[in-house]
């Protein structure tokens, strides 16, 4: 281990997990590395919630994170009842269930605010920032573990810092990170992106080690989750998708090569981008937040030259292909703070591609990723505001029908908007493509509907958006407009 901690003045920091748990006291907020769920730090909070739950304690923190964490740490302390506020994204059943039932204040933000939001003062002060670390070098410095997300921000603000050694990470890993803080505004200056490819930064954090109260080491690993396999929808979804850009190739909208590419979480965003492997094109490049399994595949078959995120979100199975190999993808996988990697600068100035997935989208091409009925909170908007609004084209894929059929997909009006039809350029289903670049919201509706509809809900749709209402520019029958969630939540369907 004292390998890994280069620096001798920092060997007597180190302790066990209980004991730097015992640093986190009621109302302080907590800042942790991880990003979707990659890099967090694991046996600290493990430790705190034992601590909870052993001698019966009252304790409640502000949890701040990159993204979504995992198990050890957003379950671990919900379910110990240990979070007070949370930010600004998770994916934690137990976590998501106290958000919905109000014992969790969420708030759901875009994931590239959040560092210049500590920056500028505009949340409350950070007490400790608690970061997964490989390795710690000769001059004190900080080599991050699987992720980037907001660590660079949260230490450089934080009073106290705790380093979990996580040996399960190889050192090999160090020289994949680059590390760059922009300056505060007024002085700040163009972030020096110019290509998917380019490194601007340090391989390491700086840290002040006064700063640095506890050291603890542990091994245990990331719990990302086995991807299920490709199914049929999804498969269509992903051939859409790849038609959709190769028409855009043969109209000369794209270059053969495409633009740097943005992917989504989940199941699907692994898909459709999986389907780009047995796609004709090739030299492409990833400009994007999560680097899943599917990254992995189009390096390995010579489809990508680069890949440029903020997390390795792998599966076990992915994590273990990339160790094998780790000095092939390290060449091809440079990892950035989530405020570089989902810049708004940097993606308008790339001619990022952008891939998310909607929950609904309605008639008009506005999209809802969060709310599930309008109240229910699914995940969070993640990046995929950032990387929508200033994408050179913005996509969001989705099945047409959700639980087996019952839901449409496609609704008269979102229960709820995180992306809004000015935003949103091409919406594609299993269905489809409804390509809305240059549509007035008349003409949408009809191509929406048209192409992406569930042929179940298609007439519906269509009745909805009759001749009798009065189609001025964007038109609803106020008092249907809402009532297919409504029917679903009533009567178990959102079929009449
Ligand atoms: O629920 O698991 O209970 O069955 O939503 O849906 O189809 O499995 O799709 O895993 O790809 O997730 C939008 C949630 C999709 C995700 C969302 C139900 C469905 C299922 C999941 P069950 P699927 P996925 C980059 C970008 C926002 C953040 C983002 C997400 C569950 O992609 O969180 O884009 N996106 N970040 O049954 C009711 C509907 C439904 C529905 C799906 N219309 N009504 N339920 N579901 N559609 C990453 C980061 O930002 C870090």
């Amino acid at each position: 281990i004292m390998e890994r901690i280069k620096n001798k003045d920092y060997h007597d920091k180190i302790m066990s997990a209980m004991e730097a748990a015992a640093l986190i006291k009621d109302g302080m907020t907590i800042a942790t590395s991880g990003f979707t769920p990659a890099g967090y730090p694991k046996a600290v909070p493990k430790a705190l919630a034992e601590r909870i739950k052993r001698e019966g304690i009252d304790l409640k923190i502000n949890l701040y994170t990159g993204a979504s964490v995992g198990d050890e740490l957003d379950g671990e302390l919900a379910r110990v009842g240990a979070i007070k506020k949370r930010l600004p994204y998770q994916t934690q059943s137990d976590c998501r269930n106290k958000i919905n039932c109000g014992e969790i204040d969420y708030i759901d933000m875009h994931l590239s605010h959040v560092s210049d939001f500590v920056r500028y003062g505009f949340l409350s002060k950070i007490d400790i920032a608690i970061v997964e670390a490989i390795a710690i070098t000769e001059e004190g410095y900080i080599i991050p573990s699987t992720s980037l997300g907001n660590t660079p921000a949260f230490i450089e603000n934080a009073e106290l810092v705790i380093i979990e050694i996580n040996t399960r990470h190889p050192k090999e890993l160090e020289g994949i990170h680059d590390v760059y803080q922009p300056l505060k505004p007024p002085n700040r200056i163009p972030i020096p992106v110019i290509t998917p490819k380019d490194r601007i930064g340090e391989t390491y954090i700086k840290v002040s080690p006064d700063k640095i109260k506890a050291i603890v080491i542990s091994d245990i690993p990331d719990s990302v989750k086995e991807f299920p396999e490709i199914d049929e929808i999804s498969q269509r979804m992903a051939d859409n998708l790849i038609d959709f850009l190769e028409n855009e190739v043969d109209n000369k909208r794209l270059p053969e090569n495409l633009l740097p590419l943005q992917s989504g979480v989940g199941a699907v965003a692994n898909a459709v981008l999986g389907g780009l492997v047995k796609s004709k094109f090739s030299g492409l490049s990833i400009y994007s937040e999560v680097i899943q399994d599917s990254v992995l595949d189009l390096i390995d078959s010579d489809k990508v030259n680069i890949a440029s995120g903020s997390s390795l979100t792998l599966s076990p199975k992915g994590l273990e292909r990339f160790y094998n190999n780790i000095a092939k993808y390290k060449d091809k996988i440079i990892l950035r703070p989530q405020e570089i990697s989902n810049s708004p600068e940097v993606i308008r100035r790339l001619g990022v591609i952008s891939m998310n997935t909607a929950i609904e989208v309605d008639i008009y091409g506005d999209v809802n990723s969060t709310n599930i009925m309008g109240t229910k909170m699914m995940n969070g908007i993640g990046g995929s505001g950032d990387f929508t609004r200033n994408a050179y084209i913005s996509i969001f894929t989705t099945p047409s029908t959700a639980k087996g059929g019952k839901i449409s997909s496609i609704v008269p009006l979102v229960s709820h908007c995180d992306h809004t039809e000015h935003d949103v350029q091409v919406v594609i289903t299993e269905q489809g493509v409804a390509d809305l670049r240059g549509l007035s919201p008349k003409e949408k509706a009809k191509v929406i509907i048209n192409n992406c509809a569930h042929p179940d809900y298609k007439d519906a749709l269509l009745e909805y958006y009759s001749n009798e209402m009065n189609q001025c520019h964007i038109s609803h029958k106020l008092n249907e407009a809402l009532s297919w969630h409504y029917r679903f939540l009533s009567t178990g369907t959102m079929k009449k």
